[in-house]
């Protein structure tokens, strides 16, 4: 999996690819990142990547030329099927499906706005799809293009040990996490649960899945429409 990143800030990105599983992933040559500076593919002098908006308002909007010359570059070097993906406030609400769907691609190329966003003009020349990562304002689109690439790469073959994996599969059975706890046994006056202590692993497995509806039940109800229930654990929720 290769992606390629589109920003005026490449310092942005140094650090959290050096880290724990995505720089992991790209230390054995599962994934690939490359940083483009959009202002090297800036047109005049200044190398200006942004402009005031016709129509007149606030801000600046980000051009169009120095863009879609970055993203033609970037494909121009790339052999197979590229998808190029723009972060903005305005798209597709990130979530388990898409990160799964964008792991099918083997190149993704994502472009990072800034200021106001970009001109209308780089969606309809080279946008395949607008990604949101969630309803809040961010400064830019950096931050939303790390997070795809960190959701993606976890979705790549042999990022994650294979129990992991499995793991993360059990998501997709569409219930929040049980809780969790490690040593000690005792801090302040709470204790873990005596159940979790037990070594009966039959007896542990149905009270983490207890847990986990429960919790779904009070903090996520819309996830339990579409959870994997049994017609048991279906009749319970109704009590
Ligand atoms: C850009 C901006 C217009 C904020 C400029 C480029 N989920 C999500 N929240 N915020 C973004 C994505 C995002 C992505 C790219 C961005 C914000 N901005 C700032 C521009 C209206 C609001």
């Amino acid at each position: 999996m290769r992606f390629d990143i589109l920003t005026i800030f490449p310092d942005f990105f140094g650090s959290p690819l050096k880290q724990s599983i995505l720089g992991k992933a790209i230390e054995k040559g599962l994934i690939d990142v490359g940083i483009h500076n959009i202002r090297d593919f800036a047109l005049d002098k200044h190398n200006t990547t942004d402009d005031s908006p016709y129509g007149g308002g606030d801000g600046m909007v980000m051009k169009v030329e120095p863009i879609v010359r970055a993203v033609e570059a970037v494909k121009g070097s790339r052999k197979s099927e590229v998808k190029v993906i723009l972060t903005t406030p305005q798209g597709r609400q990130l979530n388990q499906q898409i990160a799964a769907e964008l792991a099918q691609s083997s190149n993704l190329i994502i472009i990072c706005g800034r200021y106001e966003g970009v001109d209308e003009r780089v969606k309809e020349l080279v946008v395949d799809m607008e990604v949101s990562i969630g309803d809040y304002v961010l400064g830019g689109g950096e931050i939303p293009a790390l997070v795809i690439v960190d959701a993606v790469t976890r979705l790549v073959p042999g990022v994650l040990g294979s129990d992991m994996s499995a793991r993360d599969d059990s998501f997709s059975e569409g219930l929040l996490e049980y809780p969790q706890y490690t040593r000690p046994e005792s801090f302040r006056g709470l204790t873990v649960p005596d159940i979790l202590l037990s070594g009966n692993h039959q007896k542990i497995k149905n009270w983490r899945r207890r847990e986990s509806i429960k919790r779904t039940l009070e903090r996520r109800p819309d996830l339990l429409e579409k959870a994997q229930l049994t017609e048991e654990e279906k009749k319970a929720i109704k009590n």
